[in-house]
């Protein structure tokens, strides 16, 4: 039998102001460009549309105990860079293979798999009848996935109310919009139609509206769900909502720009 708790408010443990986070989003922008060159690739666009939601996730909701599953893990950089300021020493690298002294909890980057774990593992924590959640980010794109949706069947048939999905619908996957190719349409009642407690922040990329909406997060008996309306590529406005920057190499006078709007010296 699950043990279920109703009613619980996922806890704010953030002792940090608005000021001090927009800072640490600005200089994640400026390691993730900076490595992206010395790397000479960079997944540019999904990194940079995330930055906000991993900083607000590991600043106010994740528990020491907590598991976070990296699914949309092309954009590993900014996440593996953030996770020094933890204490870990992860791997400095595209996708995720499993190192769970540094942080990384399971092999992700074959997208449409993170959701389907971390339901394996939020059902195993019940079991166990260990309190703590799992955290998962997903790309708009595996919300396309098949996978996706039948994991969350079991979530919410096993009232996985320990379950905390967030989704980075920045509306482009991959080298076109989601509307080009499969369009994702009503996807807040999407996820209400599986019975899971539903969310959206209309500026993902926007602390403000983050945390104001964090503190509304109530844990009942479903799975929750967190969509975070961002924009890709966020944070150099060349380059934003430009489906090229999804996957490509940064040339020299784009290096300029970069660094220009990121304010790099
Ligand atoms: C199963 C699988 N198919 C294809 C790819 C190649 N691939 C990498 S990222 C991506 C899509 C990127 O768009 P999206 O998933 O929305 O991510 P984001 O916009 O957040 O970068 C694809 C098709 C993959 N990693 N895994
Ligand atoms: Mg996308």
């Amino acid at each position: 039998m699950i043990s279920i708790k109703a009613n619980i408010y996922i806890m704010i443990v953030s002792k940090f102001s608005l000021s001090n986070l927009k800072l640490e989003a600005l200089q994640l922008r400026q390691k993730t460009f900076q490595t992206f060159i010395e790397l000479g690739e960079a997944h540019l666009g999904g990194s940079f549309s995330m930055i906000e939601i991993i900083i607000s996730l590991y600043r106010c909701l994740l528990n020491k105990k907590d598991t976070f599953i990296l699914s949309k893990a092309h954009s590993s950089i900014p996440f593996c860079i953030m996770l020094r300021d933890y204490g870990y020493k992860p791997e400095i690298t595209t996708h995720l293979e499993i190192d769970k002294k540094n942080g990384i909890e399971c092999t992700t980057g074959s997208l449409g798999h993170g959701l389907p774990m971390s339901v394996g593992m939020a059902l195993a924590k019940k079991i166990k009848k260990d309190k703590s959640k799992v955290f998962v980010l997903l790309s708009d794109g595996e919300c396309q996935e098949g996978t996706t949706w039948e994991s969350l069947l079991i979530a919410s048939s096993l009232k996985l109310n320990n379950l905390i999905i967030l989704i980075d619908y920045n509306k482009i996957q991959a080298l076109d919009f989601i509307d080009n190719v499969l369009p994702l349409d009503n996807l807040k009642n999407k996820f209400k139609a599986f019975n899971c407690d539903t969310y959206e922040i209309k500026n993902g990329n926007s602390f403000n509206s983050i945390l104001m909406k964090f503190k509304k997060i109530k844990i009942n008996f479903s799975p929750v769900v967190i969509i975070f309306n961002t924009t890709k590529g966020k944070g150099i406005k060349k380059f934003e909502n430009d489906p090229a920057w999804h996957a490509k190499k940064i040339r020299e006078k784009e290096e300029i720009i970069g660094k220009k709007s990121l304010g790099i010296k």
